[in-house]
């Protein structure tokens, strides 16, 4: 070992120049490294004269300190130097677009009619799916052999009780509590999921949506219930829509009625969405008899009302033309896709 190797070495160390980390690292393990050149002049110390020890001792601690500060100086540099990032992480970077969900076209119809109903001054309520026979049945008149009350047709949580829970079969057992609890005039709105034990097909389902709507008051008419559907038509299937209703029975309305809305897509020529008749199927409805309305307490002589229910999915099949029942439930993405730009409502 002689001053002319630490001479070199620091020349060395003086021209390097590095344009990348990798470079930085390789210098580091020439000079630093346990097998570098400055590490290795360490080792030969040991055999350097007593008298010139002091002189390469300091020189040589000169030497590695000046090494440690020219690699760190190095790695600073290339770190700053522009194009390092293309490497590494930029964080400046636009991140990967989140698939956008969309609503679920029961939803988007079930908040439509709720909205046209909220403007017409209807308050919205909601109930309990497990019911109990009282809220159900008894309460809306239907006759104690009645055949929704079956097996057949019902889902009973509890059976062989008086009152049995069951899955309700329609959101008019909604109505029934708020004629119960509700001050008069009531106009409530009730939508939510019913069930029937029905056997899954394109056009039945054991699980779907309802609105049902109620208005209780001193001198409510069949008038009164005509003029609400029709202007409910109307906001819902446009300006130009007309309304018929036919003769129909239910055991908690009389008289009772079926309402047709004129086709909106043939405009009453006939297509296959109306079956060539010109009208659509889109509620049920009537007076309440005067039996529901004794049940809750209401005094009939003084009071009456009109009732009206209509399936969300049927409407929303209208709508979008969509032919198998089934797709609602199903959550298929292609499915649900479809409805992706439906407006806000
Ligand atoms: C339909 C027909 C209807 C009602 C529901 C009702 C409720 C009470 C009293 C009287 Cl608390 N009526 N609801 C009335 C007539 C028809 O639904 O086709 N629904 C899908």
């Amino acid at each position: 070992m002689n001053i002319q190797d630490i001479e070199r070495l620091r020349a060395e160390l003086d021209a390097l120049k590095c344009k990348t980390e990798k470079e930085v690292e390789e210098a580091r393990v020439r000079f630093l490294g346990k097998k570098g050149e400055i590490t290795a002049l360490f080792d030969e110390f040991r055999t350097v004269a007593p008298e010139l020890k002091r002189e390469f001792g300091r020189t040589l601690n000169e030497l590695k300190q000046s090494a440690q500060e020219k690699i760190t100086a190095l790695k600073d540099a290339v770190a700053d130097a522009p194009g390092a990032k293309a490497s590494g992480l930029d964080l400046s970077m636009p991140g990967d677009p989140l698939p956008m969900g969309s609503r679920h076209p029961v939803s988007i119809v079930r908040e439509e009619i709720v909205s046209i109903f909220r403007k017409f001054g209807y308050d919205v309520a909601e109930g309990p799916e497990v019911e109990d026979d009282y809220h159900v049945f008894e309460a809306l008149n239907f006759p104690p052999n009645h055949p929704a009350r079956d097996m057949q047709d019902t889902f009973f949580v509890s059976a062989g009780h008086p009152n049995p829970l069951l899955l309700r079969t329609h959101t008019s057992s909604v109505q029934v509590r708020a004629m119960e609890t509700m001050n008069l005039p009531i106009r409530v709105i009730c939508p939510g999921r019913v069930f029937r034990n029905e056997a899954i097909s394109a056009r039945a389902h054991c699980i779907f949506h309802q609105v049902e709507g109620l208005y209780i008051d001193e001198g409510v008419t069949f008038s009164d219930l005509k003029q609400a559907i029709l202007l409910f038509a109307r906001e819902m299937f446009g300006p130009d829509t007309q309304i018929r209703m036919r003769p129909s029975y239910f055991p908690f309305t009389e008289p009772s009625a079926e309402v047709d809305v004129s086709c909106n897509i043939c405009h009453g020529k006939g297509c296959n969405i109306c079956k060539g008749t010109g009208w659509l199927e889109i509620l049920g409805c009537g007076m309440v008899d005067p039996n529901v309305l004794e049940a809750s307490g209401i005094d009939s002589k003084k009071y009456s009302g009109f009732a009206f229910g209509m399936g969300i999915e049927r409407i929303a099949m209208l709508k979008w033309q969509v032919n198998d029942l089934r797709h609602y439930f199903e959550n298929d993405l292609r499915f649900l896709g479809e409805f992706a730009s439906a407006p806000e409502v």
